[in-house]
């Protein structure tokens, strides 16, 4: 199936809608949903539907919730969004941060009481769109083992980062801090395919190549103990820091519905100007330098695929797997 953006926007809202979410709920996910079809990052894209209509139907969620923004201090705005999904809660507070870290020079976004599904590059872009660095950071559910364990403990807790290049796309990071996204492991299995060794283990603690196994077991970190350090660190400022629910948290509170996460966000945007002051400028330099050395190697810079895919995608439109298309329309009343 090839689809537009703009027609994967559109199924996106019906589909959100049609099960009875608010309509600018289902707008705020329609389009993070998009971009991430349109990028290529199929585990965050239009597939994420299905996990959002299942949260929905389950009662779950507040589908009408209204965020409340509070600054709490000159530095650190607070939205809690009421347990209604994350993506318009963060909508609602990110002019608040952008004004914070562009006057004072770094600036907290705190997302509280939040379903959370979704890739967190679509957030730092739009801090870095603002001249700023940006940091997020959120946890799941317990799904990871730490290093040296078998039992879950972390969340797949994601990390993502943008530092902004005038005149080009961000330098851009985001992943799990597990050795894969659960979503890739739940690709795998709806295709009936393998997963590498390494990325978990099976209820017994074995290394375990079928998706369904893993599932039922444990995720492994990456990088071993530094990833596990990370996933920790990821629990404690996304999670204890900010007054929220850590992944253990998070699947107690979802009390066996194995619905998608409800915790926290702690999204950071830190001033280039004002922190690097007269020497602004030759960071900036330095930066592209480094970029540069990355590049000249060979060696590519993580985002320029999604980049290049969502260069594609705006001229061409998506592809989509058949068997997704019918799931996700027969979610959406058409
Ligand atoms: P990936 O492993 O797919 O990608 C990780 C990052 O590394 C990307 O920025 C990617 O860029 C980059 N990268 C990949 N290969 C290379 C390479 N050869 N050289 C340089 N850079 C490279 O990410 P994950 O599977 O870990 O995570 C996927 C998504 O899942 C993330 O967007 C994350 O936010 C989301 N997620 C959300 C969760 C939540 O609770 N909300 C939980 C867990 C994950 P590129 O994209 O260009 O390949
Ligand atoms: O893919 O690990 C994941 C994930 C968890 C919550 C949303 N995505």
């Amino acid at each position: 199936m090839r689809l537009s953006l703009a027609e994967v926007f559109r199924l996106g809202v019906d589909t959100l809608t049609h099960n009875g979410l608010a309509r600018d709920h289902a707008e705020s996910i329609a389009r993070v949903i998009t971009a991430g079809q349109r990028d290529e990052c199929h585990s965050h894209g239009l597939y994420r539907l299905i996990s959002c209509v299942d949260a929905i139907r389950k009662g779950k969620v507040v589908l009408d919730a209204v965020p409340e923004v509070e600054e709490v201090s000159p530095a650190i705005t607070r939205v809690d969004a009421g347990f209604g999904f994350s993506q318009l809660a963060f909508d609602r507070g990110l002019g608040r941060l952008i004004e914070n870290a562009q006057s004072i020079g770094i600036a907290a976004l705190v997302v509280n009481n939040c379903y959370h599904f979704s890739a967190l590059w679509p957030e730092v872009e739009r801090i870095a769109e603002a001249g700023l660095v940006g940091l997020a950071m959120t946890p799941s559910h317990s799904w990871v083992a730490p290093a040296g364990g078998g039992k879950p403990v972390f969340g797949t807790n994601p990390m993502a980062f943008a530092w902004p290049r005038p005149g080009q796309h961000p330098y851009v990071f985001d992943f799990a801090t597990s050795a894969a996204a659960r979503g890739e492991i739940e690709l795998h299995r709806r295709a009936g395919k393998k997963i590498p060794l390494g990325w978990a283990v099976d209820a017994s603690g074995a290394p375990t190549d079928d998706a369904e196994a893993a599932l039922n077991g444990a995720m492994l970190t990456f990088g071993g103990h530094k990833g596990s350090a990370l996933a920790a660190m990821i629990e404690l400022m996304g999670g204890a820091l900010i007054g929220d629910m850590t992944s253990a948290d998070s699947q107690r509170f979802d009390e066996g519905a194995q619905v998608t996460p409800c915790h926290g966000e702690l999204i950071l945007a830190f001033n280039p100007h004002l922190l690097g002051g007269a020497k602004a400028a030759q960071g900036a330099q330095s930066a592209e330098a480094m970029f540069d050395s990355i590049r000249a190697q060979g060696a590519r810079l993580p985002s320029q695929r999604r980049f290049e895919a969502r260069e594609r995608a705006q001229q061409d439109g998506v592809e989509l797997p058949e068997g997704l298309y019918r799931d996700i329309l027969a979610l959406s009343g058409r």
